[in-house]
């Protein structure tokens, strides 16, 4: 999986006690919490300035399905006066959810290819083959040439082959 997650920091943070509103100055120190077994992000910003935003992905395989709450922590600095002002510590909490995917997950099945996945049950059409063959007389792959090879290739004899 791999997903876009975007950190949005207000302009305006008010205090829910007081009511006040503050200039937010930035949203940094940025770490992230919870990950399922398998997945991990890229390029989580150090810090998110107030009134911006800042994309970062979610990528990888989970090992095991369940829920899990993700918090993505760090310190709020407020602008007062122009100084900027540590507040407190701040986490947003985010839910992921992984479940089995109806046949499993996809991706190249062929053990030849150079991307086969040896995690993938179904093939989704994405394997690349080395397009030079060192040996193109070897059909099935193992290794040799054999009269499996000879079989392979008179099982097919007088086909059209495809563009
Ligand atoms: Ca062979």
């Amino acid at each position: 999986m791999t997903q876009q997650w975007t950190i949005h920091v207000p302009a305006q943070i008010q205090d829910a006690t007081s009511g006040t509103t503050y200039q937010a100055d930035s949203w940094g120190n940025l770490s992230i919490a919870g990950l399922p077994e398998g997945v991990s992000i890229t390029s989580l910003p150090d810090a998110v300035s107030g009134g911006t935003q800042a994309c970062f992905e979610v990528t990888g395989t989970p090992v095991t399905t369940g829920e899990y709450p993700v918090a993505i922590v760090g310190d709020l600095y407020i602008n007062i006066l122009g100084s900027s002002v540590f507040i407190s510590n701040m986490s947003s909490d985010q839910m992921i959810w992984v479940v089995e995917s109806e046949g499993g997950p996809v991706g190249c099945t062929y053990a030849s290819a150079q991307n086969f996945d040896a995690a993938a049950l179904s093939d989704d059409g994405s394997c690349l083959f080395d397009a030079v063959n060192p040996c193109p007389e070897d059909l099935n792959s193992d290794g040799v040439v054999t009269i499996s090879d000879l079989l392979a290739l008179l099982a097919v004899f007088g086909e059209v082959c495809p563009d």
